[in-house]
């Protein structure tokens, strides 16, 4: 969203929530989002929730920027898909998030449910791999599905090896060498969610 937002040259008021703290239960975040997940956005006088939701409707507000893909464009259902696609992935990550970081003991990941998601990851990983065209996801260039890519192409490298995907990783160095995508990071600030380069698959015992 952020970067989103940069691209069309937007520099919103941020209010940040520790993910895993009480603050995340804080009333107003949840009079933004009611499941207390971000992000959440205030604009044109409106809240919105979902990052999809969000970058679509960014969009379509702001339809001078390209950014989306309109119905009839030929570009259309393969947008549609990787904005989707994009949620899938997530969610895979997330499972390994929860496993691997926030698991308190004596609770352990399961390392049989580790593994799965992992492959299930690379599975996506690989299909991302074949969706790429040209520059950019789609044939016409960047938009919105770029985006939501972000967040999996930032946090997947943690979780499975991503040099068997040359291609993949020349995208997401063309993804984070854009001026959006460097102020967005800058804003951001140094990533301080992950402790360790690489997260191995549990073992059994
Ligand atoms: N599909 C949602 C996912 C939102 C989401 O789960 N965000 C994470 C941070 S990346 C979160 O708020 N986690 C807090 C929690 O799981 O309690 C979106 O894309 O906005």
């Amino acid at each position: 969203m952020l970067w989103l937002l940069q691209e069309m040259g937007i520099t919103p008021e941020i209010i940040r929530y520790e993910i895993g703290s009480k603050g995340m239960r804080a009333p107003e975040l949840l009079d933004h989002s009611p499941a207390g997940r971000i992000p959440a956005l205030e604009i044109d006088g409106i809240t919105i929730f979902e990052s999809a939701a969000i970058l679509q409707y960014l969009c379509e507000s702001r339809p001078e920027h390209g950014f989306g893909r309109a119905p009839g464009h030929a570009d259309r259902v393969a947008y549609l898909e990787a904005m989707g696609f994009a949620e899938t992935m997530a969610s895979l990550i997330e499972q390994l998030n929860l496993n691997h970081l926030f698991l308190r003991p004596p609770a352990k990941p399961s390392p049989t449910v580790v593994k799965l998601n992992t492959l299930r990851l690379a599975d996506t990983l690989r299909a991302l791999d074949g969706m790429v065209a040209g520059d950019y996801l789609l044939p016409s260039g960047f938009s919105a599905a770029d985006a939501m890519m972000g967040f999996n192409l930032f946090a997947a490298p943690y979780y499975v090896r991503m040099e068997q995907w040359p291609g993949l990783l020349a995208y997401w160095e063309r993804l984070q060498a854009r001026p959006g995508f460097q102020a967005a990071a800058e804003i951001e600030g140094p990533q301080a969610f992950y402790a360790k380069d690489f997260y191995e698959v549990p073992s059994d015992d």
